[in-house]
């Protein structure tokens, strides 16, 4: 563990790395990064990518670390940091994306609650640890005998002024075990960092960002989903008129797999750009499915081209880059974009047709206005 950076938060880099983002919030630390910043690179360094925290970022003893495992498994474990990296190590490379990820295209439309998140509450890295389905069988959990409609839950370390905070979340059995989902202690083959999780969260590819618990305390096997208020009440797609104070725990659509969508990184919204080709550039994602083809349009969607596409073909669960040259005449001009899955599917053309009161799936054609001198 000596060779380690030092995680403390005082000293640890994050003032720095804090001041490379564009900052939502200290306390709780929100910040995602510049969207040109971000089109920059397909793996998305841990510096560069957005923090979504909803206490304060707690400091973990690493030595002393202990995930607990309980619940409906065949023995309790307790695992040192160390035994986990001695566990069968996969690496996956995936996206996180925020339910919330351009969320102030939303409140452009009416008021909605939580942090106006640009285009940039997504990123993409490559995470490393032991495979949750393995973590799972060396408590003795027998997939092959279990009941149906397991599923795992996670707390965290969280913490509000010193105070725990209890963050926790849950997946469906099934994810559970899918080879994708980890338990991941290294981003881009570092050790976490703070802001991210240090020294273990889950990485569930494909679902909600808010279904990777980081700082993780206790996963533990159960019959029902996790009571948490994050996971029972918190992030779930309601319809427009439904007041996300007074849900059960059985209404609304919860947050898991995230929806088609796609965003344009360059130019930036109300660029001037000189006359001839312009080049725009940005992602798509389509949560555990793939992104079949991208549209751009030069002229706020009455007319499209379609867009080259840049991923790596074993990276199912990461962004697709995207890319075209546009010949647009002198003029103000509003570019839009949207992808389409595999079943012929794209995204909604604007922002009122799934307006919810907490900003979620904000899934709408991402426009950009610009300017050709
Ligand atoms: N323990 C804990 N895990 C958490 C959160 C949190 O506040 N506490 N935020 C969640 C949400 S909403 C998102 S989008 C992702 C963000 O991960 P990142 O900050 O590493 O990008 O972490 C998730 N895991
Ligand atoms: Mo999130």
């Amino acid at each position: 563990m000596s060779n380690q950076p030092d995680h403390s938060l005082s000293d640890g880099g994050l003032a720095e790395r804090m001041a490379r983002l564009i900052v939502h919030g200290r306390a709780p630390y929100n910040a995602e990064p510049p969207l040109d910043r971000l089109r920059a690179s397909w793996r998305t360094a841990a510096a560069d990518f957005y923090v979504r925290s909803h206490g304060d970022l707690p400091a973990i003893d690493a030595e002393a670390y202990r995930l607990e495992v309980g619940g409906a498994v065949g023995r309790k474990l307790s695992l040192s940091l160390t035994e986990i990296q001695a566990m069968p190590q996969a690496t996956v490379t995936a996206t996180l994306q925020c339910a919330g990820n351009r969320r102030a295209d939303m409140r452009a439309v009416a008021p909605v609650s939580g942090d106006p998140w640009d285009a940039g509450a997504i990123g993409t890295a490559d995470w490393t640890g032991p495979r949750l389905a393995d973590v799972l069988a060396a408590a003795g959990f027998d997939r092959a005998h279990a009941q149906e409609d397991l599923h795992v839950a996670f707390a965290c370390h969280d913490t509000v002024e010193g105070e725990a905070y209890r963050y926790g979340a849950s997946i469906p059995m099934a994810k559970a075990l899918a080879p994708e989902t980890l338990l991941a202690h290294a981003m881009n083959g570092e050790p976490l960092l703070p802001e991210h999780g240090f020294p273990l969260r889950a990485v569930v590819p494909g679902y909600a960002g808010v279904r990777s618990p980081k700082w993780l305390a206790s996963i533990t096997v159960q019959d029902r989903p996790s009571d948490n208020p994050i996971q029972a009440g918190d992030y779930k797609f309601l319809p427009p008129q439904v007041d996300p104070d007074k849900v059960g725990p059985d209404d609304g659509i919860t947050i898991e797999t995230m929806p088609l969508n796609s965003a344009i990184c360059e130019p930036a919204r109300g660029a001037s750009l000189p006359a001839g080709l312009t080049a725009v550039r940005g992602y798509a994602v389509c949560g555990d499915r793939t992104v079949a083809r991208v549209d751009v349009s030069g002229d706020s969607g009455r007319t499209w081209a379609q867009a080259s596409l840049e991923r790596e073909a074993e990276a199912p669960f990461a962004w697709t880059f995207w890319s075209i040259d546009l010949d647009l005449p002198p003029g103000e001009h509003e570019l839009a974009v949207r992808a389409w899955d595999a079943a012929g599917q794209t995204q909604p053309a604007a922002a009122d047709d799934t307006w919810n009161r907490k900003g979620y799936l904000s899934t709408a054609w991402h426009r950009v206005r610009v300017t050709v001198g």
